[in-house]
């Protein structure tokens, strides 16, 4: 039976904004997360335009890799890492995004991380933009539904490109994309907030503007695919998508046909969009029946048809059921990507639904489609982890939900799926992004930081992390 390849890339997952701090250091500007305040499951976290005193704004400090990059990619190195999955803060580059010239200072510290990542034989895989619109071109542009951010972002990757060639390979354009379908995309991914302060949970919802701003990112990102594949061959550009996994909750082929739009609508479209290069044809009933007309202009299609990547990620935590029956729906309540749960499912703490096996079915139905390689770029369980008083974490249950994962995604690749890597979220503790949490935890390491601001920042090895590095040193066969 075939298993992970010799060269599988095993590591880690972050993001600029959830985890480097020093919102402020070194000429970087305010992004959207800036503006986040700290919140929780029940209380959700809010967006302010105007910066309230007395309040905790997480991701400004977070887990401080920005004065702990040298100590947390030792850690990381310590484990086994083959990548690491990273973002570039836009505002530390272009501190309002609409700069000329990018900031030197923001540039030599991606150099310094680099050049010590390959210290150690570790590959960077680099988002160019995970959920950190700069702050300045919501107000300005009211986000990615102005067409002028295309510019800006492309002004921003060609920088990248151009000063890391030698450094970083794999590129990612946009994380998780496909947020942008859903209400709750209008804060992080698309910034389409302009004057908005409230909590997340009440985004006013506006497809019109999501989905243009969407059409946006797409030409963004295939405008940058385009330039790496002809100035920069060597490069692999991937989409990120967040795959979330629907099953019809019962037979009932009304239940059935409910599941095939939800899974085209949230999970296929963006990605269908970048892996072939055009707006699939279902779309367009989706579009007439919401009142949506994307304005595209002359050259758009053209450029979406250049733009193709290269790979497929995605980032996979849960799957939930698509029903027609109201009966149903009240009974057994929604989750956070919407859909009901699944009887035969647990969830974590945070309600969402845990299905190993789900991502077995995800990678099939992915390679079928698309036939490039895949990697699970997050995948993880958010849990409240408690310090021992002899300074130790024991999350068997983290161990319990990687493992479960990881033997299904050596499943897949018996299935025949070309699985090229896999970074499970936050290997470091981080800021939750959807409640700006610190309590709810995934890392492999853990950080001394805490919601109400406090903590020394200091770093503690898991269970789990011992667990990991036995994981990469068997290329995934040692998972007891
Ligand atoms: C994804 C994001 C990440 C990350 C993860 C876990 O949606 O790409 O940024 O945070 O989810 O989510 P949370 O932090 O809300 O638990």
């Amino acid at each position: 039976m075939k298993s992970f390849r010799k060269d599988f890339l095993w590591g880690g997952a972050t993001a600029a904004n959830q985890y480097e701090g020093a919102w402020n250091v070194d000429g970087k500007g305010a992004s959207v997360p800036d503006h986040c305040t700290n919140g929780s499951h029940l209380h959700p976290k809010r967006i302010t335009v105007d910066f309230e005193p007395d309040t905790l704004y997480p991701s400004r400090e977070a887990t401080d890799f920005y004065h702990h990059y040298e100590e947390d990619i030792k850690l990381a190195a310590e484990m086994g890492f083959k990548v690491f999955r990273m973002s570039i803060n836009w505002t530390r580059i272009f501190p309002t995004g609409m700069e000329e010239q990018p900031n030197e200072a923001g540039l030599l510290f991606y150099d310094k991380v680099f050049d010590e990542l390959r210290k150690y034989g570790i590959e960077p895989l680099v988002t160019i933009s995970h959920y950190e619109l700069p702050y300045a071109l919501v107000e300005k542009f009211n986000g990615w539904y102005g067409r002028e951010v295309i510019d800006c972002f492309v002004r921003y990757a060609s920088v990248l490109f151009e000063r890391y060639k030698d450094k970083v390979k794999y590129w990612l354009t946009f994380n998780e994309i496909n947020s942008g379908t859903m209400p709750m995309g209008a804060a992080l991914s698309l910034g389409t907030i302009k004057g908005f302060t409230g909590s997340i949970k009440e985004l006013p919802d506006e497809p019109q503007i999501r989905f243009q701003a969407l059409h946006h990112q797409f030409v963004a990102s295939a405008k940058v695919i385009k330039l790496a594949h002809e100035k920069y061959p060597a490069f692999m550009m991937g989409n990120m998508s967040l795959f979330a996994t629907k099953y019809p909750y019962t037979c009932n082929p009304s239940d059935v046909l409910k599941c095939q739009r939800a899974m085209r609508i949230m999970n296929w479209f963006c990605s269908d969009v970048q892996a072939r290069g055009y707006y699939p044809s279902y779309i367009e009933r989706f579009f007439e029946e919401k009142g949506i007309t994307i304005r595209k202009e002359p050259g758009d299609d053209e450029i979406l048809r250049q733009g193709k990547i290269d790979f497929y990620t995605f980032s996979y935590y849960m799957s939930a059921c698509e029903t027609t029956d109201p009966d149903a729906v009240a009974k057994v309540g929604g989750n956070l990507v919407g859909g009901v749960a699944n009887p035969y499912l647990k969830a974590s703490d945070w309600g969402w639904q845990i299905d190993p096996q789900g991502l077995r079915w995800s990678l099939n139905e992915i390679w079928d489609r698309y036939q490039l390689p895949v990697m699970v770029v997050e995948n993880g369980l958010g849990a409240k982890d408690v310090l021992t008083e002899d300074g130790k974490i024991h999350d068997s249950y983290r161990v319990d939900y990687l493992r479960q994962h990881i033997e299904q995604m050596r499943e897949a690749v018996a299935d025949g799926v070309d699985l090229m890597g896999y970074t499970p979220w936050g290997w470091i503790d981080v800021v939750s992004a959807s409640t700006g949490e610190m309590a709810k935890r995934y890392g492999f390491v853990y950080v001394a930081k805490y919601d109400d601001g406090t903590g020394d920042l200091k770093r503690i090895r898991k269970d789990s992390f011992y667990w990991y590095q036995k994981v990469i040193e068997t290329n995934g066969e040692a998972l007891k």
